[in-house]
């Protein structure tokens, strides 16, 4: 039976992970902050949670050796990119400095025992920063426009280092990915958990901070069925995950009204500085090839599928 490490475990992206995991019979091991799980994903109970944090090394180098995995999936860190304004230090330790630390524990593993350890970093679009070119690939430059962006840069190209070194160490370049179990701190679901309450006449307004931004969102499994993927292909590299349509924040929130059978919404929604960020990535869209070519991953859902689904989730919690 593998057994995977998950960092994240209690997020939307690890949580998903852990469920195809073990339904393909991983043995799953999760990092988590505290046992006591709170505002997160809960952990299935055949997980096995090991407290720790990510800013001590001694304890993942240790962990990592203890377990001595076939797979490191680092998908923790801060992974609000406005939450990074306000905590660049912060988000710089976790969701970059980290990555060096889960490296070193992989390379160790594998010195000391001749462990064939393989990593998996989640990385992101945000890298890419003012796209340069319509559609980002593995070849986009990089070149971030927000502290997360750069720490997710940080983390990458360690990963690309270590595996110049000769680790099986990937990074998944993953564009937005959405689903039911994303937090209301992100605009997808936002959107939906306050429209179904406004459809329900327990809300009167939505307010956003921007409704032209346009992003390539897609479903979150998807994005986990690509990092499981990544993980088990016999090279190690760095693929973008993407669907390669792009939508904007306006046509999310009018395909969450029609859902709940709203068309005339303009009137319900407003635009307020407070959510708006200090520099704004207009256009992302990925171009998927390499990964749909070399490894068969396509995306499943249509946006308009992801809102449908959102958007009757967050109307069954409240009915
Ligand atoms: O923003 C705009 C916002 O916070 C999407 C993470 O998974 O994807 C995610 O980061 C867009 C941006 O996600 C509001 O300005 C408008 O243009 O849902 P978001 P994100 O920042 O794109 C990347 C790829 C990651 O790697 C991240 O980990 O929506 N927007 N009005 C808003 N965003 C929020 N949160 N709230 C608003 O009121």
């Amino acid at each position: 039976m593998p057994i995977a490490l998950v960092t994240g475990v209690t997020g939307q992206d690890g949580s998903y992970l852990a469920d195809q995991l073990l339904a393909e019979g991983w043995e799953v091991h999760g990092l988590v902050r505290s046992l006591i799980v709170e505002g997160e994903q809960e952990v299935r109970s055949e997980v096995t949670r090991h407290v720790g944090d990510l800013v001590d090394e001694d304890r993942l180098i240790g962990l990592v050796s203890d377990l001595s995995p076939d797979v490191v999936f680092n998908l923790a860190g801060i992974s609000s990119v406005a939450f990074s304004w306000k905590e660049p230090v912060k988000t710089g330790v976790i969701s970059g400095v980290a990555v060096a630390t889960l490296l070193k524990a992989c390379w160790q593993l594998r010195e000391s025992r001749g462990k064939e350890v393989r990593m998996v970093q989640a990385s992101s679009s945000e890298m890419f920063g003012h796209p340069t070119a319509e559609l980002q690939s593995e070849m986009t430059p990089l070149a971030p426009v927000s502290p997360y962006g750069a720490a997710k840069v940080f983390g990458h190209q360690l990963v690309a280092i270590y595996r110049e070194r000769g680790l099986h160490a990937s990074s998944v370049i993953l564009f937005n990915h959405e689903s039911p179990r994303r937090p209301t701190t992100f605009v997808t679901r936002k959107i939906t958990s306050e429209v179904a309450k406004i459809s329900l006449g327990l809300s009167q307004s939505l307010s956003l901070g921007t409704l032209d931004a346009a992003r390539d969102w897609g479903w979150a499994p998807d994005y986990v069925d690509a990092m499981v993927r990544v993980a088990q292909a016999p090279a190690a590299k760095d693929y973008v995950v993407a669907t390669g349509i792009a939508h904007t924040v306006r046509e999310f929130v009018n395909a969450s009204f029609e859902a709940v059978g709203i068309t005339d919404w303009e009137h319900l929604v407003s635009l307020d500085p407070e959510f708006a960020r200090p520099t704004e990535v207009t256009v992302m869209r990925g171009d998927s090839s390499r990964i749909r070519t070399e490894l068969g991953w396509h995306p499943t859902k249509s946006l308009d599928e992801i809102v449908a689904l959102m958007t009757a989730h967050d109307l069954s919690l409240l009915v």
